[in-house]
């Protein structure tokens, strides 16, 4: 099976196909923009991309919106996880933390365009808690500062394959091929 993904960012790429590849499925990039409009949830978001990309005559696509949310922080960056990594960045999300509780957790929401299996979405996500400096060379994003529950090492700190296994875009990865593998069934 052929899967293709709508992203700007070539990280979450490697992670899909990393990910996807050992459950059969070949994930091809596909280079298209949907203009992420401002909303309260990662679900919203994803909707409105899945229906814009229809609206420009595009069919059968994966894409996915991702956010770390703070307790602390009423959720926040959530759903301005970009926006908030492209202006303060991690020292900035460290420096807001200072004396706060550290937990976080990161979700992924992935939304499916496909004629022959359907529309749905699917969410991953992955509890943790931010540390109080920068670890680690790999990943993106807020990954050096992330780590998942029960690890000694950051996102960024693991390979692709132990993030994969740790990260809600790796645990929605799970969830899409066991629904494409049950969709496909009952088409037979
Ligand atoms: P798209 O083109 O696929 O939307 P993006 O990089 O803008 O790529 P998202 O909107 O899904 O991705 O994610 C918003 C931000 O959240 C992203 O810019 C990162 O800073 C952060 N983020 C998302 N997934 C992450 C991950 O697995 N690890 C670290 N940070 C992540």
């Amino acid at each position: 099976m052929i899967l293709n993904l709508v992203t700007s960012n070539e990280h979450k790429l490697e992670e899909y196909r990393n990910g996807l590849y050992p459950l059969g499925i070949e994930v091809k990039h596909l280079h298209v923009d949907c203009d992420e409009i401002q909303a309260d949830t990662l679900h919203e978001v994803v909707l409105a991309c899945m229906e814009q990309l229809k609206g420009d005559g595009y069919r059968d696509f994966i894409l996915d919106d991702s956010g770390m949310f703070v307790p602390a922080l009423n959720g926040f960056p959530g759903v301005y996880s970009a926006y908030v990594m492209q202006t303060i960045g991690c020292q900035g999300m460290l420096r807001l933390l200072d004396g706060l509780n550290r937990s976080a957790h990161f979700e992924c929401c992935i939304g499916v365009c496909s004629d022959e299996l359907g529309e749905f979405t699917l969410t991953g996500r992955s509890p943790g808690r931010i540390i109080t400096e920068k670890r680690g060379e790999g990943g993106f994003g807020y990954d050096p500062i992330f780590m998942p529950e029960g690890q000694e090492l950051t996102f960024a700190e693991m390979d692709m394959v132990t993030k994969n296994h740790h990260s809600h875009r790796g645990k929605a990865m799970v969830e899409l091929a066991r629904e494409l593998k049950q969709r496909m069934e009952g088409k037979k």
